[in-house]
């Protein structure tokens, strides 16, 4: 894949990212399933068609994490749905995740390309083409693009929106988009229509009443809209 400024670039983990993140990005942190086992809702939804699930705990321990860490792992590797931890590489490593998911103020996806072995997704959160292109140059197999609308679900997010998603898509990096943040079954037509391949969402399947029911009606309006 060559893109406008694009040199082409070749690593096991990137093909796997091209080839498979898209459609539902389903993000579960335990502070936002209302009580529910992120093992069940994860397991809803991949039912449910989600095609990545990310595991995201601002509150726990590692060691607390793992046990459900692998949980969700040994479900993702079943059912064939790609499976990334968010912030901890480590803890990725442990479980033997598919990839690992930092922000700006992780540790540095240089960094991590440098040390994880090169199958291994590296996914990095960023806010407009700079932050983006430098993720895809420092070695990021995909990129978050957010927060895309307003959301109650994380305090220091910088606002993006989906002219941010058509910027970065016209730049042809040349690697998976994913938008997120406030992204609900209204507004998901118009993040996949501005060019990202996923759409990443915390709250709008964790905190359904029917996990797998709105996870259904997100991939489907999503589909509807690439009609
Ligand atoms: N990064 C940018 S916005 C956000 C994260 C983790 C929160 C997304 O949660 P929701 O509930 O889908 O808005
Ligand atoms: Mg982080």
């Amino acid at each position: 894949m060559v893109g406008a400024d694009d040199q082409p670039v070749t690593r096991p983990a990137l093909d796997l990212a091209r080839r498979r993140i898209h459609g539902l990005y389903l993000i579960v942190d335990p502070q936002a399933t209302r009580g529910r086992d992120v093992v069940a809702v994860a397991e809803a939804a991949i039912r449910a068609g989600a095609g990545v699930i990310q595991y995201r705990d601002k509150v726990k321990m590692k060691g607390e994490m793992l046990p459900e860490v692998r949980r969700l792992r040994d479900l993702c590797r079943q059912a064939g749905v790609l499976f990334i931890v968010n912030d901890h590489a480590d803890l990725a490593l442990v479980v033997e995740a598919d990839g690992v998911h930092v922000g700006q103020k992780d540790l540095p996806v240089a960094e991590l390309r440098r040390i994880l072995p090169p199958t291994m997704i590296i996914g990095c959160s960023t806010n407009n083409l700079a932050e983006a292109r430098k993720a895809r140059d420092d070695g990021a197999d995909y990129v978050g693009i957010g927060s895309i609308f307003p959301t109650a679900t994380k305090v220091d997010t910088r606002p993006a929106g989906l002219e941010t998603i058509r910027e970065i898509r016209a730049a042809g990096l040349g690697l998976p988009l994913v938008g997120i943040g406030g992204i609900t079954a209204e507004n998901v037509a118009d993040v996949v229509r501005a060019g990202a391949d996923a759409f990443a969402v915390i709250s709008a399947v964790c905190a359904a009443d029917d996990p797998a029911a709105a996870a259904a009606e997100l991939i489907a309006r999503a589909e509807k809209a690439l009609m």
